[in-house]
């Protein structure tokens, strides 16, 4: 069991379209430290959902490359539980770019899997803020209300 003092935490992984392929091995490098899966889902993300996901970077100049990227295939999406989630997914993925990756942390998901700055092959919630926001973008709470809803009416 946790004690008081330790920081059980969650966030929100996705695996991005150009490494689905290699979703077994990511799978276990994720096992391997330790996080648990508490939540994961494939999906296909349209090109205004992955705006809505990504609007922080709405105007920037690689933003319409980022959304036909992350439209090109299908995504996996993981809530992530463990200790000090947040910041150990960030850590466990690697810079952004998968090239200074492979320089500046060998053993990092981006590293290992990626290939350059756009195709980094991992999204990880950047804060506690962050995670809660994409964790119920993903995996919205009031889906279990709205499957209750029908029997509750069918009562009424
Ligand atoms: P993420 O949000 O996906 O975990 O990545 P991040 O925090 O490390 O990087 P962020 O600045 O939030 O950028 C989001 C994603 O946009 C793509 N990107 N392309 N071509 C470019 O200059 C460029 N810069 C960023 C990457 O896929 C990046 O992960
Ligand atoms: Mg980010």
């Amino acid at each position: 069991r946790e004690s008081i003092t330790s920081r059980r935490q969650r966030t929100f992984a996705m695996i991005k379209p150009d490494a689905v392929g290699q979703l077994g091995e990511i799978l276990d490098v994720i096992e391997g430290r330790e996080f648990e899966i508490t939540q994961m889902k494939m999906v296909r993300l349209t090109q205004s959902q992955a705006a809505a996901f990504y609007r922080e970077h709405e105007g920037r100049k690689f933003f319409e490359a980022l959304l036909e990227y992350m439209t090109s295939g299908p995504v996996v999406a993981m809530e992530l539980t463990g200790q000090d989630a947040v910041s150990r997914w960030r850590a466990t993925l690697g810079p952004t770019d998968s090239s200074v990756a492979r320089t500046d942390t060998p053993n990092s998901i981006r590293a290992l899997f990626g290939t350059d700055k756009q195709a980094n092959a991992a999204h990880g919630s950047d804060s506690e803020l962050s995670a809660t926001r994409e964790i119920e973008f993903f995996f919205p709470s009031s889906k279990v209300v709205d499957e209750l809803l029908p029997q509750t009416t069918a009562i009424l």
